[in-house]
């Protein structure tokens, strides 16, 4: 009795994805990792769906035959088994708008637009015009235009009702100061170079000497 080799005879019938081993006076097929079944039928196993793939959470799981491929989300970098999220404000890679601040969050991030901006953060827009300085919810001038035309010399002269005319000419209207703090606000920036419309130095009254909150 002679042992015919089957596996090199090529006499065998395993499957074209299986392995054949030679036995004494016979043979036996075995499917290849990745495959599963009896060594003559051989079936591509779907680690994605079966679970048994080792892709990182924030990653994607492509079955291919006789293995798979991990890909990170978008927002996330790595070799998809392991996947890390992209810090787009570190890094620079956000379309925030320069006068937005960047949030760094897993898979994204986002935009807000500072203080004294609005928009959707990837565009912000002065709430106040030119000039003029935003401040809880009021827009301030403090310009050498206004600061010319209402010096301090020539404050004695200047009325509530034309500094609002003045104020309305510029697109805007005179500051009103609704509580303390406000009131230092206005009174620290107008101890600038430049002088408040309608301000004085020394005192947030007029020169009749009403309060500025008095409309
Ligand atoms: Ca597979
Ligand atoms: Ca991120």
């Amino acid at each position: 009795m002679c042992n015919v080799n089957e596996c090199v005879e090529g006499t065998h019938n395993c499957h074209s994805s299986a392995t054949c081993q030679n036995t004494q006076g016979s043979f036996s097929c075995g499917c290849v990792d990745g495959f599963q079944g009896n060594g003559v039928d051989c079936t591509d196993i779907d680690e994605c769906s079966a679970g048994t793939h080792n892709c990182d959470v924030n990653a994607a799981c492509t079955n291919s035959v006789g293995s798979f491929s991990c890909s990170c989300d978008a927002g996330f970098r790595g070799d998809g088994t392991t996947c890390a999220d992209i810090d787009e404000c570190a890094e620079g890679s956000h379309d925030c708008h320069a006068d937005a601040t960047c949030l760094n969050t897993p898979g994204s991030f986002s935009c807000s637009c500072n203080y004294g901006t609005e928009g959707n953060g990837t565009v912000c827009i002065d709430i106040c015009s030119d000039t003029w300085t935003y401040y809880e919810e009021s827009c301030y001038l403090s310009s050498r235009e206004v600061a010319d035309i209402y010096s301090r010399d020539d404050f004695s002269h200047t009325t509530w009702t034309s500094a609002r005319t003045t104020c309305q000419a510029l697109r805007g209207d005179l500051a009103v100061t609704p509580d303390s703090a406000e009131q230092d606000w206005v009174r620290r920036h107008m101890m600038g170079t430049f002088h408040w419309i309608g301000l004085g130095a020394d005192a947030v009254t007029w020169v009749d000497g009403t309060a500025i909150t008095d409309t």
